[in-house]
Order: C-alpha cells, then structure tokens, then sequence
C-alpha cells in the first residue's frame, strides 16, 4: 500500500462508511433504522465483527500461558491490541495500558488502588456537577472508607462549568480531580487541559473520565499530561465488556494490585507473593481476548476512517440538528456550552421524555430517555429526565431530518 492510501481522508464519505455496519440495514416497526443512541452504546463496523469471529475461528486460546502456536498466536494478538491502543492515547508505554471491562471498572481500580490508600480523614476529592455515577460513585464509596470528603464544582445554566469555584475548591487536602472530559448528558466539553494544569500547580493527580471523548477526538494523553485516562470499548465502535485505563507508569508502579489471580503474578509460595509488572500487575485472571482484539480493531477502523473527519461530520450534524431544535417552539436544549461534541438533550413541553423516546421508536428512531446515570445533572436543572439524541459516524442530515419530524409528531399527539 503506497503512503498516499494509508493517510486517512479529509471529507467522510458516510455512504461508505454506513455501508460498513450490517445492522444499520435492519428496519425497526417496518421504518429504516434511525440510531441516534450512540452516547449509550455504538454499532459496530464489519471490520470489528471480523476481528472477533476471526479470533474464534483461527487462533483463539487462553494468552500468556502456552507454548503451543495457538497460545503464541493468541498472546500476539492480544499484546498487539495493547499496542494498538497505545498509540491511540499517545501513551508513553504499553506498560501504561491496563485492560478493564471498561470505564466503570477502570475509575473503580483508581479509586481502589490509588485513592483507598492514600486518603486520610478530611482529605478531598473534587469532581464536577456533571459527572456521570461511574464517576461519583466510586469516589464516595473510597470517602465512606477512609473519612475523605468529595467536593462539587458547581455547572452554568449553559452547561460549563464554573472556572472560578474550581480554582477555589483545590486546596493543600485536595488528593485528587476527577473529571468528566465530555458530559453524556449535556455534551459539554470541558475545558481539560487548563484544569489539569491548574490541579498539577498544586500537585494534584488528575483522572478523565473519556468514555464520551474517545469517541469523537483524537487524544494524546501525553500532551493533555493527565495522571489517569479511562475509555469503553462499546463507545469507540468496539466490543462491550473492554475497556481502558492508561496510568502514569510511576503512578501505577507506586500502587498495589486490584485484585489478585493468576497472571498478575510472578511467583506465589503461602508466605510471600512476587507480583508481576506492568501492565499485567492489574490484569488478573483471562482477559477478554477477543474483546480487546475486537478493540484494536475498532481503534484502527476509526483511525483509517480518520478520526478527524468522524469529528467534524459529528459537528455538523449536532449544529445541523441544534439549529432546527431551536426553531420548534415548547422544545428545550438542556446544555449550550459553547463546546459541545455528540449529544442533543432536549424537552418537549408537557411530554414525559420516555414518551418521546416511545413514540421515536414507533418511528425507527432510536434515543434515550433518562437521566442518563447523571442524577444530579438532572437536579441541577430541575428535571426528572431528558430525551437524549447522540450521533456517530454513520449519522446522516437525513437521520436528522428524520429526528426533527419525528419532534413535530409527539407535538401532534401531545398537542
Ligand atoms: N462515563 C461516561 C461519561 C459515560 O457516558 C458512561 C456511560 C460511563 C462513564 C460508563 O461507561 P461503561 O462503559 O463503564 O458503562 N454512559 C452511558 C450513557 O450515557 N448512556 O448509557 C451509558
């Protein structure tokens, strides 16, 4: 392949890459299948299905183990998705990449490993307002362990949040930030790279939660300089049940295992076990090896589609898609931060949002409605709920179209 045809292109061409997801040829109540649901979880290209079938098929055996071929093939392609993800984050070292079942469980290892050991009474964690649970519970539960107190920034109307009150709440307790990098309920991009500038003056260790970013940027978690990077596989057109926490290696090496097994060892007797290094000090027991080989893949899927590209078209469609939202009367936007990447939350005067998403439904358009494991996000601005519309690559003007008409029919209904 010459070096022309490895570059990934500019423009998407979204006729070819929808021509890539099988399901999307499915229809839904007899309609052509709308998904707009992809904050909550992705659809996958054939190149991620392939993977995984190809592993099963051709040289699937337990990892790290045998010295049988299937074994060595097996390791191969597992360490090689390590690899694959690497270069994804920009990450120093392979040695920085620890397989999770994904978020949830990456923040958890932090909070357990990191955190636990480290908090003292009336030390603090701050996170935001606008956190999803996997990223406020796990930090309270390390709070009710060890007297540790959690603190709040504080979220605008518009969905940003507050700078002032966050420089504020840091101070010579704070043991560390945990912060969302784009919010799934209101799309929000935070402003990461300052914060964590701001926290690491006061030698604060920084984890982001990119379970909402990794889908849409391109990341270099060198240049962002955080301590702790954490993504789903589901998100990024991959498998579930994988994911990612990339750690600092000094971080990493300075924490003790998670949970103990087999392959997070180097030598176990009753009195004393040696344990293995990074990264596969974290990884006890059988990894999901297909599900990071189908990982790698979809890293690699978006990379060659140009993960550029996917961001721009995504923008377009969110403005595209705002634009209209406004111009329909008794509809609200709930989050208009001045940056925002893949999600349209919104209300219809005087219609329940799961009523919304059912009458959608009807209509193949596929959102969510809830409040979107952000409970308090749904406080802050005196909601029960939102209905919830969230593009991918393989969105198009029409999806959207589809989106603004299906609004106009609940309106009918309701009206
Ligand atoms: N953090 C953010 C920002 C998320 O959006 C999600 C999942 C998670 C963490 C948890 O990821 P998991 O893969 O470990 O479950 N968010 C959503 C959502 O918005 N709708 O369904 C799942």
């Amino acid at each position: 392949m010459s070096a022309a045809m490895t570059l990934p292109p500019t423009a998407l061409d979204v006729t070819a890459v929808r021509a890539q997801f099988p399901i999307l040829q499915r229809t839904i109540h007899g309609k052509p299948l709308v998904y707009l649901d992809n904050a909550a979880s992705v659809q996958k290209p054939q190149a991620v299905i392939d993977a995984i079938s190809g592993c099963y098929q051709q040289y699937y055996a337990n990892v790290h183990r045998g010295v049988h071929a299937l074994s060595e093939q097996s390791t191969a392609a597992y360490e090689g998705a390590r690899e694959t993800v690497r270069q994804f984050l920009n990450a120093a070292s392979t040695q920085e990449i620890i397989f999770t079942r994904g978020t949830t469980e990456a923040i958890n290892l932090v909070a357990a490993s990191f955190a636990r050991p480290r908090l003292q009474p009336d030390d603090e964690i701050v996170i935001s307002a606008i956190e999803h649970h996997s990223n406020i519970v796990p930090w309270q539960m390390v709070c009710q362990q060890t007297g540790a107190k959690l603190r709040v920034i504080p979220v605008l109307d518009n969905g940003e949040l507050d700078q002032q009150a966050f420089v504020e709440l840091l101070n010579e307790r704070t043991r560390l930030l945990g912060l969302i990098h784009v919010s799934n309920a209101l799309g929000t991009v935070n402003p990461v790279q300052p914060m964590i500038a701001q926290a690491h003056a006061r030698g604060i260790p920084v984890l982001l939660d990119g379970a909402q970013a990794a889908p849409h940027f391109s990341l270099d978690v060198q240049a962002l300089d955080c301590d702790f990077y954490a993504f789903s596989g589901h998100k990024t057109y991959g498998p579930s049940g994988i994911g990612v926490l990339y750690g600092k290696a000094e971080w990493l090496n300075a924490m003790p295992p998670w949970q103990g097994g087999g392959d997070m060892i180097r030598s176990v007797t009753f009195e004393h076990t040696e344990y293995a290094p990074l990264p596969y000090k974290f990884e006890a027991g059988t990894p999901h090896i297909a599900g990071a080989i189908g990982l790698a893949a979809a890293l690699d899927w978006m990379c060659s589609t140009g993960i550029q590209a996917i961001a721009d078209h995504e923008q377009d469609l969110l403005e595209y898609a705002t634009a209209q939202f406004r111009q329909i009367p008794g509809v609200r936007i709930i989050g208009q931060a001045a940056e925002k990447s893949g999600v349209l939350s919104f209300l219809i005067d005087g219609v329940h949002p799961h009523d919304i998403a059912t009458v959608f439904d009807q209509s193949g358009v596929a959102i969510r409605a809830g409040h979107h494991c952000a409970q308090p996000v749904m406080e802050r601005f005196g909601v029960p709920a939102t209905a919830r519309a969230s593009v991918a690559a393989y969105n198009t003007r029409e999806d959207i179209d589809t989106l603004v008409s299906a609004v106009y029919h609940v309106k009918e209904l309701f009206g």
